[in-house]
């Protein structure tokens, strides 16, 4: 009767191991389901602002081909999955810690940079960041003019508005708008943009593949900005951004090294 009990026993814990390790499974091809990407259609715009800050000078014309572009930010999920699997320290955590469905943040161009290797390793494709013409086409709705990407109108981002007046703010907001959110937000919580790209220009702002250098006076095709440089470029605004800092032309720079409070997302050629 012992042997048959012993038997019982361990036939119970082989199915509960084998249970154990189709979830662990699931999980794991769960979390490396590839990122969702919206197609652009690419044509011609104007880029810059003349009466922005002087490196958002001269306007110039640019033309896009059809590219792919994240539907949202990377998260702090996807990102934690790249962390584990390289033994690659999580960055500096926020004040109110890493929510696995909010936008990493807080890594430098060169971990962007390595994230991307590496998923394109482990899925075999060829995502690469968005260029600066490719992030400022999206959030002109496909090189529309307009001073902020939502237009004249009431924002539909997570920007700096009225419940950051919770919070020890001293700096700027959107008078008269509250998206809810004092800090980051689930990434695809707001609204998407008419292309159904979410967050582009806020919660957190994004590193963009260019060095950062002065336009171009001419007409251009797919730029994708100058050959080498000190700084690389990140666009759009943050749950930190003040009015002038969410406009859609306004840039930002810092060295490729740098952990700075900026995300980023995916993009992809079409051929
Ligand atoms: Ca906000
Ligand atoms: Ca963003």
């Amino acid at each position: 009767m012992k042997v048959f009990k012993y038997l019982f026993l361990a036939m119970i814990l082989l199915t509960i191991a084998l249970l154990f390790s189709s979830v662990q499974q699931e999980l794991r091809s769960a979390s490396y389901s590839s990122p969702e990407l919206v197609l652009i259609k690419g044509g011609k715009f104007m880029m810059g602002q003349e009466d922005g800050e002087g490196d958002e000078r001269p306007v110039h014309e640019v033309e896009l081909s059809d590219f792919y572009i994240g539907k949202y930010e990377i998260t702090v999920g996807e990102y934690r999955q790249y962390c584990q699997s390289n033994s690659v320290y999580m960055p500096a955590k926020p004040e109110w810690g890493w929510k696995d469905d909010h936008p990493i943040f807080n890594v430098s161009w060169n971990e962007a940079d390595a994230y991307i290797v590496w998923i394109n390793k482990t899925q075999d494709e060829n995502y690469r960041l968005p260029t600066e013409a490719e992030f400022e086409y999206v959030m002109r709705k496909g090189g529309q003019p307009g001073l902020y990407p939502w237009g004249a109108g009431t924002p539909t981002e997570n920007i700096a508005d009225e419940s950051k007046l919770a919070t020890n703010w001293s700096r700027g907001i959107w008078k008269g708008y509250n998206d809810g959110f004092p800090y980051t937000s689930p990434v695809g919580r707001l609204p998407a943009n008419a292309l159904g790209v979410h967050d582009l220009n806020g919660n957190v702002w994004e590193w963009v593949s260019d060095w950062y250098g002065a336009y171009p006076t001419e007409a251009v095709k797919d730029p994708q900005g100058p050959e080498t440089g000190s700084h690389k470029v990140g666009r759009g605004a943050s749950y930190n951004a003040d009015p002038w800092h969410c406009r859609t032309a306004g840039r930002n720079w810092m060295g490729p090294n740098e952990k700075i409070p900026a995300g980023f997302r995916l993009a992809k050629n079409v051929r």
